[in-house]
Order: C-alpha cells, then sequence, then structure tokens
C-alpha cells in the first residue's frame, strides 16, 4: 500500500470525511512555508493595501482602517499545489467582498489580480472572491485555537484567503487588490500552473 493510501486511511481513522481530501492530495498537521524568494518584513503600521483598477474611486487603506470593519473568523481546508492539505486551519480577516462595497467596483469588472510585496501577482475571477469564506486575513491559528497574529513567513501582516482554489491563489503579503476587464495571469499562472485552479477537478497544470 502505497503513501497516498495510507495517509487516506489515517483520515478516516481520525474520523474526517476522506470528501474533504482533494484528488492527488495527502493531509498533513504540520503548515509548509511555500513561496518564491524571500520575507518580506513589513511591520503592521508600514503596511496599507490599495484598492485599484475599475472602481468608482481607487483607494489606500491602512492596517487600522482595515481591521476597523466588520471582521469574520473562518474554519477552513486549504490545498497547496504541491501536494499537501491542512484540514481546519483558522484565519480572522475582513471579508473580500465588504472591501468591493468599499471602493464601488464597476460591473465590468470580472478578474481580481492580487499584488503581493516583491511582484508577486496571482490572478482569480471576482465572482469566486465573494464567498463568505474568502478574507484578507491577519490572524492564524492551528485548529481549535484563537487566531493571533500572522507570522512573515506565513503572510504577515496581511494576506489573501480563498480556501477553495489552490493556495497559491491566495497572495501572502497582500498589498494591492486590482479589478480588471480582462484577466492577467500571475507568476505562478505564467509559469505552468492553471489559470484556474481547482483542487477537487485536480486543475494544477496549464492544460489539466
Ligand atoms: N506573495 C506570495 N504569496 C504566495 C506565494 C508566493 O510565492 N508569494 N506562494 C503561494 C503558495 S504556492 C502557497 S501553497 C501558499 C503557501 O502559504 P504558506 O506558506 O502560509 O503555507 O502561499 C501562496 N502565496
Ligand atoms: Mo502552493
Amino acid at each position: 500500500m502505497g503513501f497516498f493510501q495510507r495517509n487516506r486511511d489515517e483520515l478516516i481513522g481520525r474520523g474526517f470525511s476522506p470528501d474533504r481530501l482533494p484528488p492527488g492530495q495527502y493531509f498533513t498537521d504540520r503548515f509548509p512555508v511555500l513561496h518564491v524568494g524571500d520575507v518580506p518584513s513589513i511591520s503592521r503600521s508600514d503596511w496599507n493595501l490599495t484598492l485599484f483598477g475599475l472602481v468608482a474611486e481607487p483607494r489606500t487603506i491602512d492596517f487600522a482602517e482595515l481591521t476597523s470593519m466588520p471582521t469574520v473568523e473562518i474554519t477552513t481546508d486549504i490545498h497547496c499545489v504541491t501536494k499537501w492539505s491542512k484540514f481546519d486551519t483558522v484565519w480572522r480577516g475582513v471579508r473580500f467582498r465588504d472591501l468591493v462595497a468599499l471602493v464601488g467596483v464597476d460591473p465590468a469588472a470580472q478578474h481580481v489580480i492580487e499584488h503581493a510585496e516583491y511582484g508577486y501577482t496571482t490572478n482569480v475571477p471576482l465572482v469566486d472572491c465573494l464567498g463568505d469564506d474568502v478574507l484578507v486575513a491577519w490572524e492564524y491559528s492551528e485548529p481549535g485555537g484563537a487566531p493571533t497574529e500572522l507570522t512573515a513567513e506565513h503572510g504577515g501582516p496581511v494576506r489573501f484567503v480563498l480556501p477553495k482554489l489552490y493556495f497559491w491563489k491566495s497572495a501572502k503579503w497582500l498589498r494591492g487588490i486590482e479589478f480588471s476587464a480582462v484577466d492577467a495571469p500571475g507568476f505562478w499562472e505564467r509559469n505552468g500552473y492553471h489559470n484556474y485552479g481547482d483542487p477537487f477537478r485536480e486543475q494544477r497544470y496549464t492544460h489539466d
């Protein structure tokens, strides 16, 4: 019996539904750190987020403004394209759709481009960003815990969290959100990864 089957059996043994594990993934209790380049160090007080593109008025908000908005906590599974999945991660932040309401997005905008420190970008359809579980988050906890400050290696001060797509679609060190009528494939999307990236359809690479 191979690693993936043993891992799936262990999952079932621990009382999880195996349906939560997308095809080709294994679950882990660890929280691997994955990114290109160095970990930037930005303090919460130096951080800000620019909302721009097809909006009524572009806006830059700082950490205090972001965190004064209605805050929500979600518990969710995350799936990395390198095949690890982690269950019941806890995140606290502002719903993405509340930021959409804040700037007044033009109906012609169909794509969201997340801009991170050092020029990392990733593109997602706007419609997929409007759900209850899509956050701009600054706190994290392991399963069952109370969220605390998101560490720099995991994207602090603030990162995007879009759990239903592979986790490369959740930019760490988020600094800008662009609303666009045209799609703009980001870093991994230009380097062979799928433009959409649904883990349950195993959309890992461009032609999957
Ligand atoms: N800015 C930035 N965000 C990024 C990445 C990156 O290279 N740069 N890597 C992505 C990938 S591939 C994954 S799996 C997750 C990993 O998040 P973690 O390190 O907190 O586990 O961050 C995503 N966000
Ligand atoms: Mo990833």
